[in-house]
């Protein structure tokens, strides 16, 4: 088994991650399991003359970013310009703010500091949209080794991407790996269609992609959880508001793509439709703080706050909070049990790549009295949760008809779904992920391909290619309409 050299944005000791959540708790578990280094940014901001060095921690390697460098590529491109458009929400991207030169910098940095710890025959595995252009500056300094990357968020819709001004160049620098990974199968088929028609890339017979005369695989590998974790739970009877009381759990980080506004909605209107379940019902939505310095975010924690002061100062009485939202973290221990004591797992993003806490909430369950998962059809968790209750979150009748739905399910409804989302969440655990990516890299082909990376001259070939092949100008309709529609214009 090679020696895997993951790298992410975020590292933290493997005790720390596992509590953690998220992509953290993913990594820990590759780390653990197979022989590893984790590389990444410590989440310490120091001046740039202390910046400049790697600390090592057993196998976890870990460097500062100075102010700059955290204003610019981490609050800036990764956090204002990639994460809004990869979630479809350009109306929040902040293009004109001219973060790109930062973002590339830092990943310059990170790969020369990365690359003496490189040995022959490593496998590199590259989280997320922060880290896009790591791969090509390895190569730069004569990285041969297959390296990987696998994009946590959504792939937007071809045109979407197309409003970054720099995306030719983010694409010239995916080209750069040998597999993409991404969640589903929605995502693949995103960003297929941007390589075809955004950068005039071509599939393959074999389904890989022609890019910039490289041959790129692209596949979907749906991230899970550990079940275990979650299925000793024992009810949080402490959670308990009164006799009979039942609870709406919602978990989410305060982030604008969570659609958590509408959630808030969508419950005060079912308080208002269904007036026998007030006093009966209570909404527990846990949001802890995240990138509070990026404007947007603060935007979205004021009219969540003012949506939720306002539910409850309509229907609460003295001794009944309709909503009871608590703007911090959560120990991850207690989260099994709050899980398990809440009649139904509220999961309602407006996008999202995953959602493991739809998938937590799943395992916490009591499989002969389980409770209903009400799941938005955006998160990609829907693609492989088909027994979950769907909604669309933009829907705010809809979604307060699943919350009823969910209230008046039978309990052997709730059984049979239940058993089919436990299989789901059992199908594509974090073990299956992690195996399923690394042993596809392993097998990617490039006997064929006319720029793989054998060799420093062949890297030096490639490079020049992926530099300086020109793209011609994009068209505005797109190349799979023009085939269907001769000439391109409709007759
Ligand atoms: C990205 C993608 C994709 C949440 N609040 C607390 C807490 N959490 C934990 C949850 C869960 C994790 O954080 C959140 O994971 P999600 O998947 O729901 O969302 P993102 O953070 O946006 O993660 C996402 C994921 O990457 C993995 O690929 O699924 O689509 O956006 O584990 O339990 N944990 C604790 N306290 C909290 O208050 N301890």
């Amino acid at each position: 088994m090679s020696r895997v050299i993951l790298v992410s944005n975020r590292v933290m000791d493997l005790r720390r991650a596992a509590q953690a959540g998220g992509v953290a708790v993913a990594l820990a578990h590759v780390a653990r399991t197979r022989p590893s280094l984790w590389f990444g940014w410590s989440g310490e901001v120091k001046p740039a003359a202390e910046a400049g060095s790697v600390n090592q921690a057993g196998r976890v390697l870990t460097v500062p970013l100075s102010p700059e460098e955290h204003e610019g590529y981490y609050l800036g491109y990764a956090n204002s310009v990639l994460w809004p458009v990869f979630h479809n929400r350009l109306d929040v991207a902040q293009f004109e703010a001219g973060h790109f030169e930062r973002y590339i910098g830092v990943n310059r940095r990170l790969a020369a500091l990365l690359q003496p710890f490189i040995r022959p025959d490593d496998v590199v595995w590259v989280h997320d949209y922060h880290l896009i252009p790591l791969a090509v500056e390895l190569r730069r300094l004569g990285v041969l080794n297959r390296i990987g990357f696998y994009l946590h968020i959504p792939f937007p819709p071809w045109q979407t991407f197309v409003a970054i001004p720099e995306h030719a160049h983010l694409a010239r620098c995916l080209a750069a790996y040998d597999l993409v990974g991404l969640q589903t199968m929605a995502d693949v088929s995103n960003l297929i269609d941007y390589l075809v028609n955004g950068v005039f890339g071509n599939v393959t017979p074999d389904g890989r992609v022609r890019l910039f005369d490289r041959l790129l695989t692209v596949a979907s590998f749906p991230i899970g959880i550990d079940s275990t974790d979650f299925t000793r739970a024992a009810r949080d009877v402490a959670l308990v508001q009164g006799r009979g009381m039942r609870r709406i759990i919602g978990v989410d980080r305060l982030d604008y793509t969570k659609g958590l506004p509408q959630k808030f909605k969508a419950f005060g209107q079912f308080l208002e439709t269904n007036p026998q379940y007030r006093r009966q019902v209570v909404l527990t939505q846990i949001a802890p703080p995240t990138r509070e310095n990026v404007g947007a975010y603060a935007d979205i924690r004021r009219q969540l706050e003012t949506l939720g002061g306002s539910i409850n100062g309509r229907f609460g009485e003295l001794d009944w909070v309709p909503i009871h939202y608590i703007h911090r973290s959560t120990p991850r221990r207690r989260l099994a049990g709050i899980y398990r004591s809440s009649r139904i797992g509220m999961v309602t993003p407006l996008r999202d790549g995953m959602n493991l806490v739809a998938k937590e909430y799943v395992a916490a369950q009591d499989a002969e009295d389980p409770g209903v998962l009400v799941l938005s059809q955006f998160a990609g968790a829907a693609e492989e949760l088909t027994e979950a209750l769907i909604i669309n979150p933009y829907n705010v009748e809809e979604t307060a008809d699943g919350i009823r739905s969910a209230l008046e399910m039978p309990l052997a409804e709730r059984r049979t779904r239940h058993e089919a989302l436990m299989a789901a969440v059992r199908k594509h655990d974090v073990a299956s992920w992690c195996q399923a990516f690394l042993s596809q890299l392993e097998r990617v082909r490039s006997d064929d391909d006319p720029l793989s990376w054998q060799s420093p001259e062949s890297i030096r070939t490639a490079l020049a290619k992926l530099e300086q092949g020109t793209l011609p100008r994009l068209r505005s309709s797109s190349r799979a309409l023009e085939a269907v529609r001769p000439g391109g214009r409709a007759q």
